[in-house]
């Protein structure tokens, strides 16, 4: 399997400056287009999208190296804080990043860990290394399009940065120019143009210009000791990190899970879903692979690909599109009017359960089932997409305030779930507490006109005590 990918990949070079990239891919993002004459190389700014290949950000940057026969430098800017994020993040990263350096050595690419923000240290390794260009990859959050907007001020003022979307597989920009309602209003929009876009990747080759110095040596171990994030919240055993692990688990996916995905995939007792939001997120496996992948199985399992499609790009593409559009993206103020004014009218609604974060993160409620989910997301670092919605609903009914129920299910998320601090989160937990991409529902006590969820519904859908006994006292 693993295999058969590889082996498409040709190391020739041809291919890939013959290959024609899809410019809607690209943004320019400074004044300046063309490179300064006698550059020395390109560089790569590698952050949401950590992998060599199936990277369309890389791919360009490739070409541009090639087109201008010189280097092309892949750099890393290692942050010492992102969002909630923990030394359980940090380290499953890292390790990607191991496996980004080595297929980089293999390939001739110099690959840089520079440490701190790139606004910092990335127009100097510019400066230092005669680069004539920078190519950077996408997302919608505050923090990294302020790294993008701080890095294109900073750098000199001939040097052309462009940035390639190589997360979505249409382009965030180009699958709506606005903030869309729903999947509803989504999802023809991405249909529509995915033919041009769900495309095979030419591999990226062995770079026949090599740089005069070689990149520096990176004791990952020292790195990783020094940094100061949280170490309460450890590495967890049944994700591996890096592309390699994230295509087996697609793999193990195709093979082992994809025929129950869509009769299971919402019952958190079942083995049935992909698994694989953990490399997703770091970029380390492509969602384009995985699709192009499952559509092979569309004959096997019809229903189970249309609804990994469904999840994969229509909702996936449509948190990206939610984050671009709307900055209070992770804010009550970001929620529909109507569902502001329904939460609103129901703030001061009395609570009959009201607990402090310390109690939730420690799972210490009256509901066993909420509990066990809180503590799958803690020890395992993934909490079953099913349990997600019910688990957030509930701390929009057990806190003091809608705001205050939003900024704890995030804080959370991001804490210990280890696909946190992605436009997924941010977007699952307003569907679950501000209603965003939902409809208004009967009106009710707290909620407003906000989905309920309950207990009793959950026992409906599966065997909860079978759950709840699967992580009592752990
Ligand atoms: N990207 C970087 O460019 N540098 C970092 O140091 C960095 C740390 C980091 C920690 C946790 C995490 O979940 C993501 C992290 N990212 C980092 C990646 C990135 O910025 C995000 O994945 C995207 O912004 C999500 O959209």
């Amino acid at each position: 399997f693993i295999d058969k990918i590889s082996a498409s990949r040709s190391n020739v070079c041809k291919s890939i400056s013959e290959f024609k990239f899809n410019k809607k891919r690209v943004r320019v993002l400074s004044k300046v287009k063309d490179f300064p004459e006698d550059s020395q190389g390109v560089v790569y700014w590698m952050s949401r999208d950590q992998r060599v290949q199936d990277n369309w950000a890389f791919l360009y940057a490739q070409k541009l190296a090639l087109k201008m026969e010189v280097p092309l430098h892949v750099c890393f800017c290692l942050v010492p804080k992102f969002l909630e994020a923990t030394i359980r993040h940090y380290h499953f990263m890292m390790e990607g990043l191991k496996e980004v350096e080595q297929d980089c050595n293999k390939l001739e690419i110099a690959f840089h860990l520079l440490i701190g923000y790139a606004k910092d240290v990335l127009p100097q390794f510019v400066t230092d290394h005669d680069i004539g260009g920078v190519v950077t990859d996408f997302s919608p959050l505050h923090t990294p399009m302020q790294w993008v907007d701080d890095v294109t001020t900073a750098l000199p003022k001939n040097i052309p940065i462009c940035q390639v979307d190589a997360h979505n597989i249409v382009p965030c920009w180009e699958a709506s120019p606005k903030l869309e309602y729903g999947a509803r209003t989504i999802r023809n929009k991405i249909h529509n143009q995915l033919s041009g876009y769900l495309t095979e990747f030419p591999p990226v080759c062995v770079h026949p210009y090599t740089p005069k110095q070689k990149p520096q040596n990176i004791d990952w171990t020292s790195i990783e000791a020094s940094l100061t994030v949280d170490r309460t919240v450890g590495p967890v055993d049944w994700a591996t990190p890096g592309s390699l692990a994230g295509l087996q688990m697609l793999e193990s996916f195709c093979k082992e899970r994809l025929k129950y995905f869509s009769k299971d995939r919402n019952n958190p007792n079942k083995t049935a879903l992909s698994n694989l939001s953990p490399w997703i997120h770091f970029g380390q496996i492509s969602v384009q692979r995985c699709i192009l992948t499952v559509k092979q199985y569309r004959s096997k399992y019809k229903e189970g690909v249309e609804a990994y499609i469904e999840e994969a790009i229509i909702r996936r593409e449509l948190a990206d599109n939610f984050c671009f559009y709307n900055k209070n993206y992770d804010l009550i103020e970001g929620a529909y009017d109507w569902a502001k004014t329904s939460l609103k009218l129901h703030e001061k609604d009395k609570r009959k359960y009201l607990y402090t974060r310390e109690q939730l993160e420690k799972g210490q409620t009256h509901d066993d089932l909420w509990n066990a989910a809180q503590i799958q997301m803690a020890i395992e670092g993934k909490m079953h997409g099913f349990l997600r919605m019910y688990w957030a609903k509930k701390i929009l009914e057990w806190t003091g305030s809608p705001t205050e129920a939003l900024e704890t299910a995030i804080y959370l998320n991001d804490r210990f779930n280890l696909d946190g601090r992605d436009p997924n989160g941010y977007v699952g937990c307003m569907w679950s507490i501000c209603g965003i991409h939902d409809q208004g529902w009967k009106e009710r006590e707290i909620f407003g006109k906000i989905r309920y969820m309950n207990y009793e519904g959950c026992k409906r859908k599966f065997d909860v005590a079978a759950f709840v006994r699967k992580y009592r006292g752990k």
